[in-house]
């Protein structure tokens, strides 16, 4: 416990890639909606960094965006798969407004096909523009550009929305008449 011997992000990012992605690479299955046995899990991430059930628990318990949820002996991540699981979750109808970072050099592409989900199975959307500003500064190299999303009419005219354990908000794709560009005054600082 405490200083951990091993590198907790790149268990965290193994984990992502085993839940969300590629579980047959820790020789894990998904059931349909995206859980897998706690303990094959750390099995498997136990060959690859030696670490033990309370480490990964400590992961799952100090993941800044609650990635992981353990229970009932199991564990799923709450979005961001490539991998087609049902998280069954409820439609819920959005805040007016919802918000997705990116990066300039996508912009006309997005402005053009409007987003998309590329390789995970919705767009991610965010209710605030903090974490919208996290998310398009990961991508290190590239130039942050923060969208404003206009849920309010999106969901009238039909657009289905879902909101994530851990308070990701999940659509099929945003059209690019329902999308604003933000003034970088707009979010710098936050
Ligand atoms: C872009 C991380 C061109 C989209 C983050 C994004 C988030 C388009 C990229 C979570 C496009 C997809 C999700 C279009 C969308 N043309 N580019 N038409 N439509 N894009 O990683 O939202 O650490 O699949 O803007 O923090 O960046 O993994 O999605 O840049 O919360 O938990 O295509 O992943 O969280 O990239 O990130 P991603 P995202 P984790």
């Amino acid at each position: 416990m405490g200083a951990a011997n091993f590198d907790q992000a790149a268990v965290s990012k193994t984990m992502a890639y085993f839940l969300r992605h590629n579980p047959a690479a820790g020789g894990l299955a998904l059931d349909q909606n995206g859980w897998t046995d706690f303990l094959e899990l750390v099995g498997a991430l136990n060959a690859k960094f030696g670490v033990a059930a309370e480490d990964v628990l400590e992961i799952v318990a100090n993941d800044a965006k609650r990635r992981y949820v353990v229970s009932g002996g199991r564990i799923r991540a709450s979005q961001g798969h490539s991998v087609v699981v049902d998280l069954q979750l409820n439609a819920k109808s959005p805040p007016p407004r919802l918000y997705h970072g990116t990066v300039q050099r996508f912009l006309d592409s997005i402005f053009t096909s409007g987003l998309l989900k590329q390789a995970r199975s919705h767009v991610h959307l965010s209710e605030d523009i903090p974490t919208a500003v996290v998310v398009a500064i990961r991508r290190k190299h590239d130039i942050p550009a923060i969208l404003e999303v206009d849920s309010d009419s999106m969901a009238r005219q039909g657009h289905t929305f879902f909101l994530s354990e851990n308070g990701v908000w999940l659509v099929g794709s945003v059209p690019p008449e329902f999308l604003l560009l933000l003034e970088e005054e707009a979010w710098k600082g936050k």
